[in-house]
């Protein structure tokens, strides 16, 4: 009898398409010499909360979960129940772990104060983004930041570990609920994307060690809000279009981050005059979106500063949003500064 041995490639083994997204934290986890496994640990729990939220998203026609649910939260902005389903699948998966002191949520006025003091992190989350496109079958997001928390483990949460800057992010990431879901993170060591197997439950490896393309020929901006920018952002979309990029816009944020990071582009929130600070929050959008886009190789700025290096005031707190490509991104900012573009272009 012969006995052939199973020789498997043991080439670039551990970060290979096709690594389910468990084992795969497992053996990054062993690239930190000290780490205890909680962070990873969190990370399957936001994981497995995002399956279950894909799961209701995929069947919300039939289970009547659509529409509105009758309340506003604390922006004024009409929760969906979607939202707050969402925010409850989150809140359980991140309260059961015991690796969470805090959350920061959309769907909240306040802290989450986990009453769990020995817990390590802290969370600010959008459990489901781009509210307007859930009931009509579009791609919706997740997203989500995670903090260490500043003082000691095991005394009360204080201000100061939830009013971080976004570049003291351990872990920053989104889901998309999209014509496949994926979920994309970084822990500040490059960026990885899985896919999800719905028949398997699994996320796999699909997109390993993204990297932004430095340029493209996407604009994504919503512009019905054009009579209300400031003259920079006029000057820069005018710009795009004299050289005939493509307008690429879809209201949600995760879904139009996603495209321009894999194929080039910039996505613009800008003040408006309806929303002079912009629309989008700096704890739980921009943030973890300006950390992954750095670490593909992108950026993210407010107009003139580095989104990453705001220090948020007050919880809910919005900010001006260019995001994607670098180059892009560069010259926005510059145009909007009142720089002469024609010497940049
Ligand atoms: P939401 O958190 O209430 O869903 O709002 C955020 C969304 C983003 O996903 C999207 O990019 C933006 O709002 C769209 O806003 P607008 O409809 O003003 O263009
Ligand atoms: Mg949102």
């Amino acid at each position: 009898m012969k006995i052939l041995p199973y020789l498997p490639d043991r080439s670039g083994l551990a970060y290979s398409v096709g690594t389910t997204l468990d084992r795969f934290i497992k053996l990054k986890q062993s690239d930190f010499p000290f780490a205890s496994g909680e962070l990873s640990q969190l990370l399957r729990d936001i994981a497995l909360a995002a399956k279950i939220v894909n799961r209701e998203t995929n069947r919300a026609g039939l289970s009547n979960i659509g529409g509105a649910f009758g309340q506003v939260n604390v922006q004024g902005e009409e929760q969906q129940k979607l939202d707050v389903i969402a925010n409850i699948r989150f809140m359980r998966a991140l309260s059961k772990g015991g690796e969470v002191c805090a959350i920061v949520s959309e769907e909240e006025d306040s802290v989450i104060d986990l009453q769990n003091s020995s817990g390590k992190y802290v969370v600010a989350i959008d459990p489901l983004d781009g509210s307007s496109n859930i009931d009509v079958n579009i791609s919706i997001g997740t997203i989500f930041s995670i903090y260490r928390r500043i003082t000691p483990a095991g005394s009360p949460i204080q201000q100061e570990d939830i009013m971080q800057k976004g570049s003291e992010q351990v872990a920053a990431g989104y889901v998309l609920y999209g014509s496949s879901t994926m979920l994309v993170y970084t822990t500040g060591c490059g960026v990885n994307g899985f896919t999800y197997e719905q028949s398997l439950g699994e996320f796999f490896l699909s997109h390993p060690d993204i990297r932004a393309p430095k340029s493209g020929e996407i604009y994504s901006v919503n512009e019905g809000s054009q009579l209300d920018w400031e003259a920079g952002i006029k000057n820069y979309i005018t710009l795009c279009k004299e050289r005939r990029y493509s307008a690429r816009y879809i209201g949600s944020l995760v879904a139009d981050f996603h495209r321009n990071l894999l194929k080039g582009g910039i996505y613009l929130y800008p003040a408006t005059k309806k929303n002079p600070s912009g629309k989008l929050r700096l704890l739980y959008e921009a943030n973890a979106l300006a950390l992954i886009a750095e670490q593909a190789g992108a950026m993210a700025t407010d107009g003139s500063r580095r989104i990453l290096d705001i220090k948020p005031t007050s919880l809910h707190q919005r900010t001006p949003l260019l995001i994607g490509s670098s180059e892009m991104v560069q010259e926005a900012e510059a145009i909007l500064k009142g720089e002469d573009v024609k010497s940049l272009i």
